[in-house]
């Protein structure tokens, strides 16, 4: 009896573990803002843009919100970057206040 709520111990702390080390890894998203986007074909430029990043899963860029919303992996990517990919665009990525 001892032994198998020891046993369950040892395994509910085993997924304990890897629950934290796998969401260490996890794709992060964030949203940016976005300033100068006119119209569909802006938001184009930045999702391909965006989407040609690698570590960069899906992005969702909207020209009437003036923000991206993007899915990316933060093993390979940081928010920094991302923002110099948008920059690139000829668009403006803002920072946020409060961020
Ligand atoms: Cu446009």
């Amino acid at each position: 009896m001892l032994n198998r709520i020891t046993n369950f111990a040892v395994s509910a702390v085993l997924v304990l573990t890897l629950g934290l080390i796998s969401a260490s890894a996890a794709t992060k998203t964030v949203t940016i803002r976005v300033e100068g986007m006119k119209c569909a074909k802006c938001s184009g430029a930045v999702a391909k843009a965006l989407k040609a990043t690698e570590g960069v899963e899906d992005a969702q860029v909207s020209s009437e919100k003036g923000e991206a919303v993007i899915k990316y992996d933060d093993q390979k990517l940081t928010e920094t970057k991302l923002r110099e990919v948008i920059n690139g665009t000829g668009f403006k990525a803002v920072e946020e206040k409060g961020n």
